[in-house]
C-alpha cells in the first residue's frame, strides 16, 4: 500500500491517523511543497491519479482512492478491523455527519487562519477581520462540539472517523491562535483523550515540526 501525502496537508493527517489506527503498514510518500510555491509543480504521480491534483492518494494493489472521506470508507470496507465507524446505523450517521462538519464547516475557517496567520499576509484591515470571523466561527463550532460530547467519551461510541477530522482540525485551530475555551470542559477532556492516542500523537506531532521548519525557513 502506498500512501501520497502532503507534510503539512490536514487532509493527509487524516488518513495517515487512520491507517496508523489500523495497523496498515504502508510506504509514506511525501510530496514536495513549499511556502512560496504550495504544492507545485505537483507530484507527477498525484497529477495522473487525481484529477484535482490533491493529496492524499491511497493506492493499495489495483485500486486507487483519493480524498479522504472516501479513502477512510474504502479502509473500513476492505480491513474492517479495528472499526473506525459505529456499527448502528444511527450512530453512522452521526459520525458521518460530523466528518463531514469538520471538512466542510471546520476546515474553511482553517483555511482563513492559514492564509491570515500562516503565509505571509500584510496586516491590513481585510486580513484581520478575515481571521476574526474564523475565529469567532470556530469557537462557535467547538460550543457546538463541547454540547455534542456531553456524557460521550468520543463523538460517537468509541474512536471513529469523527474524531478524526475533528481531532486534526481542532489541533490546527489551537495551533493557530483558536483554542477551545476553558469552560468548555467536554472537548478539554475529549481533546486530551484523542491527543493522547499514538496514531494522533505521532501524525501530529510530524505535521508540527513540518511547520515549524517551513516558518523557520
Ligand atoms: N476533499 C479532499 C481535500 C484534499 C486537499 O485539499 N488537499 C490539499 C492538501 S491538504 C492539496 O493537495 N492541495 C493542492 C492543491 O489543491 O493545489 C480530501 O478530503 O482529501
Amino acid at each position: 500500500m502506498r500512501l501520497y501525502s502532503g507534510p503539512l496537508s490536514l487532509f493527509s493527517a487524516k488518513t495517515r491517523i487512520a491507517l496508523a489506527e489500523k495497523g496498515l503498514q504502508h510506504e509514506l510518500i511525501q510530496v514536495g511543497w513549499s511556502r512560496a510555491d504550495r504544492y507545485l509543480p505537483y507530484h507527477p504521480e498525484v497529477e495522473r491519479l487525481n484529477p484535482k491534483k490533491q493529496v492524499p492518494v491511497l493506492i493499495d494493489g489495483d485500486v486507487t482512492v483519493y480524498d479522504s472521506t472516501l479513502i477512510a470508507e474504502y479502509l473500513e470496507e476492505r480491513y474492517p478491523q479495528p472499526p473506525l465507524f459505529p456499527r448502528s446505523i444511527e450512530e453512522r450517521v452521526r459520525c458521518r455527519r460530523q466528518e463531514a462538519a469538520a471538512d466542510e464547516l471546520w476546515f474553511p475557517f482553517i483555511w482563513d487562519l492559514i492564509e491570515t496567520r500562516f503565509y505571509p499576509n500584510a496586516g491590513d484591515a481585510p486580513t484581520v477581520q478575515r481571521a476574526a470571523a474564523a475565529d469567532r466561527g470556530l469557537a462557535e463550532l467547538f460550543a457546538r462540539l463541547d454540547r455534542d460530547l456531553a456524557g460521550r467519551d468520543y463523538y460517537c461510541g468509541d474512536f471513529t472517523v469523527a474524531d478524526i477530522g475533528t481531532a486534526v482540525f481542532a489541533t490546527a485551530a489551537a495551533t493557530m491562535g483558536a483554542a477551545p475555551a476553558p469552560e468548555l470542559h467536554n472537548v478539554a477532556a475529549w481533546f486530551e483523550r484523542v491527543s493522547a492516542r499514538p496514531s494522533v500523537a505521532t501524525v501530529m506531532a510530524d505535521l508540527q515540526a513540518a511547520a515549524a521548519s517551513a516558518l523557520a525557513a
